[in-house]
Parts: structure tokens; sequence; C-alpha cells
């Protein structure tokens, strides 16, 4: 009788402990900032995902800077983290601290930038497909201008960010067989509003009034939403004398589209946190290995499709 006693005790203490394990995971996320109302959207998305798993997320917001990235990783590890989230800034420069986290056996998750580094240095990379976003927005516009002339002005995200990189080469891709759709000028806004408008205003200077600027490819929806200030304040039409093809779907580009003055965007998921722990609560539970890159979807929107009701239904998304 008492050996079964023991051997029930013994089970019970062990499913009670795996429980208890899966329920107290700790994990520290280096988010990049808030630059954009869809990085807003993906801080929000991660920490709701935190909670409904009951993980304890560890949150660094890194101001756009990877040196602040760089030091929130190592001060995850320093705490001894069971994983790490990170969105990288930037492509390069990332092998020493992940090997550091290699080192302590400490698995790190890549959320929406891909790096260029060895893959046996992260568990996996949830990202979109950034140079298929790219030609869906070139697509669009090839199609939206037919053989008619058109010089074409490129807001790009943060330099030397996997984003920037492969939607600049998705788009070219896309128009690269269309000799009548040129890229007349190509500057980074850095992701933002302000930028976005800033950048715009030099362009429409530089074009002599940008009357003969026939449309803005913008890599996220808050530049395309400065460029579109820009243009109105220049006395033009956004949405119609200029057009506005860009990415994200965020909610104020819908509002932009129902006005007139936005046509079209493709759609990011903000969601790049349910997938990543759902494959580190598989991993971390009995080392199974997900794939190195897990692809979210990207859809195109335009001002046909009912703007103001998918406005309704990303507003209180977290943007
Ligand atoms: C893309 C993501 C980009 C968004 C921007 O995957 O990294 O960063 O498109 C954000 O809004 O700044």
């Amino acid at each position: 009788m008492k050996k079964a006693l023991a051997a029930v005790t013994v089970a019970f203490t062990a499913c009670l402990a795996s429980t208890v394990s899966a329920q107290s995971l700790t994990v520290g996320f280096s988010q990049i900032g808030s630059e954009s109302g869809w990085r807003a959207a993906e801080t929000t998305v991660t920490k709701q995902e935190a909670e409904k798993r009951g993980i304890d997320l560890k949150f660094a917001d890194a101001q756009q800077k990877q040196e602040n990235q760089i030091k929130a990783i190592r001060g995850f590890i320093a705490q001894g983290v069971d994983a790490i989230l990170v969105a990288p800034v930037v492509a390069t420069g990332w092998e020493a601290v992940l090997k550091e986290a290699k080192e302590e056996e400490i698995p790190v998750i890549l959320l929406d930038r891909q790096i260029e580094a060895p893959d046996d240095l992260y568990l996996t990379a949830v990202t979109s497909d950034q140079v298929h976003e790219g030609k869906v927005a070139g697509d669009w516009l090839v199609k939206e201008v037919g053989d008619k002339d058109c010089k074409v002005v490129e807001l790009q995200g943060t330099t030397g960010s996997s984003p920037a990189i492969n939607r600049k080469k998705g788009f070219e891709e896309a128009i690269a067989g269309h000799s009548n759709i040129t890229i007349a000028r190509s500057q980074t806004g850095d992701f933002t509003r302000t930028k976005g408008k800033e950048v715009m205003e030099s362009f429409i200077k530089a074009e002599g009034g940008g009357q003969d600027i026939c449309a803005v490819y913008a890599h996220n929806d808050d530049m395309a939403v400065g460029a579109i200030q820009a243009i109105k304040e220049a006395g033009l039409k956004p949405g119609s004398d200029i057009k506005i093809v860009s990415i994200d779907a965020v909610p104020d580009i819908f509002k932009a589209m129902a006005d007139g003055e936005a046509n079209a965007t493709v759609e990011l998921t903000p969601n790049m946190a349910g997938p990543a722990f759902d494959v580190l609560e598989a991993y971390l539970k009995d080392k199974t290995e997900p794939p190195k890159w897990i692809q979210t979807e990207s859809k195109l929107y335009t001002a046909a499709d009912d703007p103001m009701k998918v406005y309704e239904s990303k507003k209180d998304l977290g943007y």
C-alpha cells in the first residue's frame, strides 16, 4: 500500500511541477520602440498573448536604437530568463549577443524582422514575406496606371532594416517590366509620420511643386499618412493627383481611403507573438524544433474594400 501511495505522490508532484513551470515562464522582449501605429499594436498584442498564457513578460523599449536592444538582451541573459523575443531594428550586428544567449542555452525568437546571422543563433523568426509585400504594392500600381507614364517617389523604412531592404526589392521587381513606371526619388522616412511628411515635402520641392508626381510608395502606412499631409499642404489631392500605396493596414490608412486620400495598403498582422509563444512552449517542453521561419499572411486592401468597416474592426486593437 505504502509503495502505491508513494508512486501516486511522485506522479502528482511531477505533474504539478510541469504545470507550474509552463505557467511561470519568464520571457524578455526587446522591442524596437513605438515609431509607428503598427509597432504600438504589436506591443499591445504581445502583452495580451503573454497574459493569456500566464507568461511573465519583461518588456524593454529601445527607442529605435540597436545598442539599447543589445543592452536589454544582455540584461535578460543576466536575469536568467527562459527565452528572449527580439524585434531587430536593423539586420546586422547581432551575432555576438546572440552567441552569449546561446551559451546560456536561452532560446531567442525574432519578431517581424529578419537578421543576417547564422540561423542556429535563433529558434525561429516570425515575420511576413517582406519582398512579397513590396511586390503586391508594386503590382497594384502597375494595374492602376496601365501604360500611362508614372513618376513614383518612395519613402523607405529604417535604413538597414530587413523590411526596408526587402520591400524596396519587391516593389522594384513588380515594376521592372514596365518602363512607364519609374522611381524618381527614394529616401528613408524611418517608418515615422513626422519623417514621412518631412521627406515628402522635400520631394515636392525638388520636383517643382509635385504636379508631375504620380504616386507615393511608402514602406509603411505611418509615412504614407505623413506624406498625405504634405501633399495637401502643397495644394494637391492625395489619392487622386498623387496615388498612395503603402504597407501595414493600420486603422488611419482606412480612414484616409474612406476620405479618398489613400488608395491601397498591404496588411501586416501585429500578432507575431502568438505563433512565437506556441512554438516556444513546445520547444521548452520537449525540445520540438520549429521551422526557422514562420511566415505571416499579407493581404491587399483597396478603397473598394469598405474602408470604414475595416477601420471599425481595427480601431480598438491597440494601434
Ligand atoms: C515590418 C515591421 C515594420 C512595420 C512598420 O515587419 O518591422 O516596422 O511595417 C514598423 O510600421 O516600424
